[in-house]
């Protein structure tokens, strides 16, 4: 009696693992040397992207489409939240040459 109890708990328990929808993810950009890596990164709407700039000079995040422009010290990292699906190319204002793109599926 107790095992069958058990058992119906456990196999809510699983059911509901099951349905739970994918949680957010946090996707890690490092800027480092005067490159972006990785150059092309794929996310989702409602993931969030962290910058870390690892150089002793600062660098930007500028979406060419405006979608966003972070603006990163030495040595810091921010977070930005991914609202809109679509291919987002991306440069550093300082750093022209540094270019990369993200690809956010809805
Ligand atoms: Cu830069």
């Amino acid at each position: 009696m107790l095992s069958e109890c058990v058992r119906s708990i456990v196999a809510a328990l699983i059911c509901c693992a099951v349905i739970t929808p994918v949680r957010a993810a946090t996707i890690q950009i490092v800027m480092e040397n005067l490159e972006i890596k990785p150059a092309e990164a794929s996310a989702r709407a409602g993931d969030t992207i962290e910058w870390i700039n690892k150089d002793v000079f600062a660098h930007t995040a500028t979406a060419r489409n405006g979608d966003f422009d972070v603006t990163l010290q030495p040595n810091q990292t921010v977070s930005f939240v991914l609202k809109k699906a679509g291919a987002v190319d991306y440069y550093c204002r300082f750093h022209p040459n540094m270019k990369a793109v993200l690809k956010i599926e809805p």
